[in-house]
């Protein structure tokens, strides 16, 4: 299996996120994952390692806004320059804003850098540092390598992505997200075919959601703990299901705290019958491993053989499948996970 990968990722680690009540802890997204998930591939004789392509900025502005690029791409460089202390220590800061835009209709990103911050950004784990943007354009590479190889070769392909991306959404940056990934390939892929994207991290893919929204071609369905009780606690419920010519193509499966393997694939199993009625030509699947029993950001229980189960069930669409590294933060069982759902796409 092709495994498209970039060094570019470890640039970007910035020193902290701050959890909520003002707590600073270390940056959970972290490039360790990576290593993990490297060493398990490297024990496989069936994974290949292939540096992206560079498909330039075109298909990441097809989802992405401009002034939004242009705000990831400038912002450590003006971070910098407005503080001396700053620009002294750079490795121990990285940029955040502390106030941010409500989206009302009159609110606009205004030209101060915390005027822009505050609107690109949801939250305070999307931090910006010195690499952030060069990784965050080389893991959209990543991505999309991996839906054009799916696309050439009709065969699944893997997308070893860092930073993750399905919470960023055409203008804002938020729980690790910048570049949404596995939105830019499916967009990508929506020019060839018929797309269905399949979530499968423990976060609702709000960015995601957001983006196709309106879109009837691209069929999106998301599996993930309760936004009642859950990040991103806004979006993700189960009335949400499309507007517009998108009205049914959007699917949303909030399952409960404690959700074992038993109600994991329950619902699978209805979000794979959607896919199949759908009928489409390519498969994106946002993969994260979060799900997973004893992950320090999530509260269900899937087991080793849950991803097993999970990952045959999938691969049983027999569909070209793009599948896309999103979260997944125990990072001791991170890459035995990882190889364990992909083993059946081979
Ligand atoms: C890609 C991805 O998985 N992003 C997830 C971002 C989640 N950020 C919110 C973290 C909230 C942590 N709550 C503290 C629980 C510690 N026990
Ligand atoms: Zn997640």
């Amino acid at each position: 299996m092709k495994i498209f990968y970039s060094e570019e990722h470890r640039n970007h680690y910035p020193p902290y996120e701050v959890f909520d009540g003002g707590k600073r802890v270390e940056y959970f997204e972290n490039p360790d994952r990576m290593d993990r998930i490297l060493s398990a591939l490297g024990k496989t004789d069936w994974a290949e390692l292939i540096e992206p392509t560079d498909f330039g900025l075109d298909p990441i502005l097809a989802v992405h806004d401009k002034d939004y690029l242009n705000f990831l791409a400038s912002c450590w460089t003006e971070w910098l320059a407005s503080d001396p202390e700053i620009a002294a220590t750079p490795e121990r800061h990285a940029f955040l804003p502390a106030t941010f835009a409500l989206r009302r209709k009159t609110n606009r990103p205004t030209s101060s850098l915390h005027g822009r911050g505050g609107y690109y950004m949801m939250d305070l784990s999307a931090c910006i540092v010195a690499g952030t943007y060069k990784a965050a354009l080389a893991s959209a590479n990543c991505a999309l390598s991996a839906a054009s190889s799916s696309f050439i070769f009709q065969n699944s392909s893997f997308a070893l992505c860092r930073p993750p991306g399905h919470h960023a959404g055409k203008d804002y940056a938020g729980g690790y997200c910048f570049i949404n990934n596995a939105s830019v390939a499916a967009n990508w892929l929506s020019s060839k075919g018929k797309v269905a994207l399949l979530d499968i991290d423990y976060h609702g893919g709000n960015g995601t959601q957001d983006i196709f929204y309106e879109r009837a071609d691209v069929l999106t369905i998301s599996i993930h703990g309760d936004p009642d009780y859950e990040y991103p606690h806004y979006t993700g419920f189960v009335d949400e299901t499309g507007a517009g010519a998108g009205l049914g193509f959007h699917r949303n499966f909030p399952l409960p705290k404690d959700t074992g393997d038993e109600g994991y694939l329950t619902a699978l199993d209805e979000a794979l019958e959607m896919i199949r009625e759908f009928a489409p030509n390519h498969l994106v699947l946002s993969t994260g491993m979060d799900t997973f029993d004893g992950d320090p950001l999530g509260k269900f229980h899937v087991t080793r053989e849950g991803f097993a189960e999970i990952g045959k069930r999938i691969a049983g669409l027999k569909l070209p499948t793009a599948i896309i590294m999103e979260g997944g933060y125990a990072n001791e069982e991170l890459g035995t996970n990882v190889v364990t759902l992909l083993e059946n796409f081979k």
